[in-house]
């Protein structure tokens, strides 16, 4: 019931996140009994999880389990498993389009994808949503290379692109219904372009948009507002009591200051991101694009292009988004896709901290 005493791990960056990757086959098959297994390997609950592989941040807490897939649309199936840092829960109820960049690279380093000559093409079952994206990175001789030339803001240096394509997700873009809400007194647009977001125009909240994550999350008087706001948007967006949830995210807006379209602070939900999620940034750019949403307000799209450049408090993240506005009705998203890079860190064995022993019992 304890789970093995020593796993197979690879630990990876995957755009602005870390994470520990592992083969399905390699963890319990219970959920209950994997979970446990990943608080032990990750060190939580503790704030420093100084016993474990985890970075003491939401956005270096992360697990992918990969499987070969039976779905005909899809070479692998990716569950992403948020571990929480100073709690003992792990969450399923959110994807990580981050994470999601390493998993390509993953599955050929594992032997689940054979790779091509010069580049791959692996198709990603996202098992959290049941949503798809087909990620395509370098194989030269048939072997992931993690080098190259592309750039992501809130990473050092250069690697690999991976250039990962999402077709539209089962879930509405709109899963209120309307183009914007009011909670609390405060207009938002919740929308969900895989990830369920709620869209709030900075100012409305009384900041700027531009502070440091640091001084938002020390701004306590906002966290209680974004609280309040983020329950209640959960209610209205069907996921009922999101109260113990890592969704919906909560995206203050602010008119863009570099050049972009829009300047952005992410809520994950408590902690602020230091950039933006790939998924949540999918999220907002097709927001951007809602008649009648809170962000046609804030927000400058360049015309003529589905490229939209997201400011977030380290750089900024380029999207293409497209939405289906042809049709009767909500919009829906025809397209999205987004260049990221992953890098394989560690590959090796890792060894879980030992199960904490029944209370009263000796051994
Ligand atoms: O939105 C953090 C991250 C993420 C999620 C979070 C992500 C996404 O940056 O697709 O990547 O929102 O919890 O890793």
């Amino acid at each position: 019931m304890t789970g093995p005493a020593e796993v197979r791990c690879m630990l990876m960056r995957g755009g602005t996140s870390k994470g520990a990757y592992f083969l399905a086959a390699d963890l319990p098959a219970e959920p209950a009994v994997r979970d446990e297994l990943l608080l032990r390997i990750m060190g939580s609950p503790d704030e420093r999880q100084i016993d474990g592989l985890g970075g003491a941040h939401p956005l270096t807490s992360k697990v992918a389990v990969v499987s070969p897939s039976a779905d005909p649309d899809a070479d692998v199936d990716y569950l992403f498993l948020q571990v929480v840092v100073d709690k003992p829960e792990v969450s399923d109820r959110q994807n990580c389009g981050n994470i999601l960049a390493g998993v390509g690279p993953f599955a050929v380093e594992r032997g689940l994808v054979t790779a091509g000559e010069r580049e791959t093409s692996v198709r990603i079952r996202m098992v959290n949503s049941g949503d798809h994206a087909t990620a395509t990175f370098p194989t030269p001789g048939g072997r992931v290379d993690y080098t190259g030339e592309a750039e992501i803001s809130g990473v050092p240096g250069t690697a690999a692109p991976v250039v990962i394509e999402f077709p539209p997700g089962a879930n509405p873009l709109l899963p209120t219904g309307r183009a914007r809400d009011e909670i609390d007194g405060v207009p938002v647009t919740c929308v969900d372009n895989g990830m369920p977001t709620v869209l709030i125009e900075a100012a409305a909240l009384k900041v700027t948009g531009y502070e440091s994550p640091q001084d938002l999350e020390a701004d306590t008087a906002l966290a209680d507002r974004l609280h309040a706001i983020r329950l209640e948007a959960g209610r209205l967006m069907g996921l009922g009591d999101v109260s113990d949830a890592t969704v919906p995210k909560l995206t203050l807006l602010a008119p863009p200051r570099e050049g972009g379209a829009v300047s952005t602070r992410t809520f994950i939900p408590v902690r602020c991101h230091t950039s933006i999620g790939v998924l949540g940034a999918a999220s907002v750019a097709a927001g951007l694009r809602i008649a009648g949403g809170v962000g046609t307000e804030t927000a400058a799209l360049p015309p003529g292009t589905d490229r939209v450049r997201i400011e977030h408090p380290t750089g900024f993240l380029d999207i293409e988004s497209s939405l289906d506005t042809t049709h009767q009705g909500l919009p829906t998203s025809r397209r999205t896709a987004v260049v990221r890079t992953a890098r394989k860190i560690f590959d090796g064995t890792v060894f879980p901290r030992a199960a904490a022993r029944p209370l009263g019992g000796h051994r």
